[in-house]
């Protein structure tokens, strides 16, 4: 039977049964009050016939949680309506080809991981030269000149950067979201460039594990990558969008 797919429910052995595994820290030593607080915790949340199948104590009053449930809620699968980037993926040559074609002159683009952060390994992957699971990093792009500012970059000094380097793209990482910090960080960037007048001279591009496409947009970037990105998705990107901005005469 298929899924009706404006009420989509969590699928265990059969359609529609709902069964989820869901697993939480208690700052309560183990022991039966504690299961029969995770059990009650599962019913508040939704979940008929909860099952404590995993209590493991983790020190200094903490115990940790799996529990087996059966899901009542339902989502409308068929209305959901998510903003995706709509330009076409191009290979590393295809991008090196449509800048030569198109833009006919070297495209600057200048990154970093702002703030506190100082996870670098996502930013490198897409910039470094030796680039990510076999996609050559902009660096070695002919037609691109990238700069890497490295990390926990303050959002001024890459703003100066950007515009000294007469940026086409600013690119962001953002990978530590503890107390929602990465949201603050890019959130201040948007707001110094507009304060700057930078805003519409430049795009503005973030990505980490925690961002996606609809995030980005919605704290006031062109776009956001999150997990699995490449480098030439964010190339091809670029690339089309400085075309479409030529081309609409912005
Ligand atoms: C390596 C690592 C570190 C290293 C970083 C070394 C370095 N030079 O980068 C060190 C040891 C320094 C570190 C420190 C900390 N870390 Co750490 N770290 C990790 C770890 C294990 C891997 C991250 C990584 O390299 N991923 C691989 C890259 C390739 O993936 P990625 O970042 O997602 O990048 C991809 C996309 O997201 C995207 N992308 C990323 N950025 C950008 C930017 C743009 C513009 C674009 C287009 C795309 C893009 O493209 C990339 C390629 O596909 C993760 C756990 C994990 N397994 O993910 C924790 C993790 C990120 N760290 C964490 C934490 C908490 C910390 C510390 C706060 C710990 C502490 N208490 O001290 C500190 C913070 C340091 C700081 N000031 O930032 C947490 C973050 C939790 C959260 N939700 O915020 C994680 C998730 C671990 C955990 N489960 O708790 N960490």
């Amino acid at each position: 039977m298929p899924a009706d797919l404006t009420r989509v429910k969590p699928y265990g052995d059969t359609m529609d049964d709902g069964a989820v595994q869901l697993s939480f820290t208690l700052p309560v030593p183990p022991g039966d009050e504690a299961r029969e607080a995770a059990r009650q915790l599962c019913l508040k949340m939704g979940l008929d016939a909860p099952s404590v199948v995993e209590m493991a104590d983790l020190g200094a009053g903490f115990t940790f949680f799996v529990v087996y449930g059966k899901c009542r809620h339902t989502v409308d699968y068929a209305a959901i309506k998510i903003p995706k980037q709509q330009h076409r993926v191009m290979t590393f040559e295809e991008v090196n080809a449509a800048i030569k074609e198109h833009l006919r002159r070297k495209i600057v683009v200048v990154a970093a991981c702002t703030g506190s952060d100082a996870h670098t390994v996502g930013i490198d992957a897409i910039v470094n030269m030796k680039g990510y699971a076999g996609e050559y990093g902009l660096e070695r792009y002919p037609e691109m000149v990238a700069y890497n500012l490295g990390s926990q970059v303050p959002n001024a000094d890459l703003l100066a950067k950007a515009v000294s380097h007469g940026a086409d793209a600013v690119l962001v990482s953002q990978v530590v979201t503890q107390k929602n910090v990465h949201l603050e960080n890019l959130t201040a960037l948007i707001e110094l460039a507009e304060a700057e007048g930078l805003r519409d001279k430049m795009l503005f591009i973030c990505g980490g594990p925690r961002i996606s496409h609809e995030l980005a947009i919605e704290l006031g970037y062109d776009a956001g990558f999150g997990p699995g990105t490449l480098p030439n998705h964010v190339a091809s990107f670029i690339v089309n969008e400085l075309i479409r901005r030529q081309e609409a005469g912005k």
